[in-house]
């Protein structure tokens, strides 16, 4: 898959690409990710990329022709079928299953913004799609955008290992993960829970699902309330908030 990011901040691409998960993928060269500089593209002699708002108001807004000309660069390096996102506070909120339809394009093209805004012709004219990675305002989109790279780079095939995919596969369901426990055995005086130093591996299998779906239940009830639970999860749901104290569900 092959990401092209359109910043003026390059900078942020490499801290993704020389790290962890993302960094390997691209070393094994199942993932690639250039940048493309607005600066570059802007033709004046001091390459101005911004300018003052029209109607007024604090800050500075990114300029059509430098940003559009960096887009059509990326635009001509990328595999047909790529589509250019935008991200903006604007956009449809990003999520598990959009970063599923991400990873089997060819290629994506993030455009990240900087300033207090885009000019909207160029929204109009080059963005496919304007994407949020939630509901809250960040200095540039750069952030944004490596946010989704990571996401959707997790989801090509091969970039995992077996062990890494198949815990991916549990978050898939909707659901959020059951908690983790490492050595020592007991830390400050609280202890692992029983069920996972017993060696019983279908046990273990069925209390992490019941404290994903539980957790689930209890902080993000809206994940829960999208997927229709199987009578064991349901289950399994009540023997959870019974252990936690907490009141049995109704309707
Ligand atoms: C994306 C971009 C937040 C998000 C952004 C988000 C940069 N902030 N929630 N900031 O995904 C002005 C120009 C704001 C681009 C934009």
């Amino acid at each position: 898959m092959h990401f092209q990011l359109v910043s003026l901040f390059p900078e942020f691409a490499s801290s993704l690409a020389g790290h962890g998960v993302v960094g390997r993928a691209i070393t094994r060269g199942l993932v690639t990710l250039d940048c493309w500089n607005p600066r570059d593209f802007a033709d004046d002699p001091h390459r101005t990329v911004d300018d003052r708002p029209y109607g007024g108001g604090p800050g500075m807004v990114m300029k059509f022709e430098p940003l559009a000309a960096a887009v059509e660069a990326a635009r001509a390096a990328a595999p047909r079928g790529s589509p250019v996102v935008c991200l903006s506070p604007q956009g449809t909120v990003f999520d598990q299953g959009l970063a599923g339809q991400f990873a089997v394009l060819p290629g994506l093209i993030l455009v990240a913004g900087r300033y207090e805004g885009i000019d909207e012709r160029l929204i109009q004219t080059e963005v496919d799609l304007e994407l949020s990675i939630g509901d809250f305002v960040l200095s540039g989109g750069e952030i944004a955008a490596l946010a989704v790279i990571d996401a959707v780079v997790r989801l090509v095939p091969g970039v995992l290992g077996d062990q890494e995919s198949a815990q991916q596969d549990s978050f898939m369901s909707g659901l959020l993960d059951h908690p983790h426990y490492t050595r020592p055995e007991v830390v400050r005086g609280m202890p692992v829970p029983d069920v996972l130093l017993s060696g019983d591996h279908s046990k273990i299998a069925r209390w992490r699902r019941k404290q994903a779906l539980g957790r689930s239940f209890v902080r993000r009830p809206d994940l829960v309330r999208k997927i229709e639970l199987t009578d064991e999860q349901q289950q399994m749901l009540d023997e959870y908030l019974k252990e936690q104290g907490l009141t049995p569900r109704d309707g």
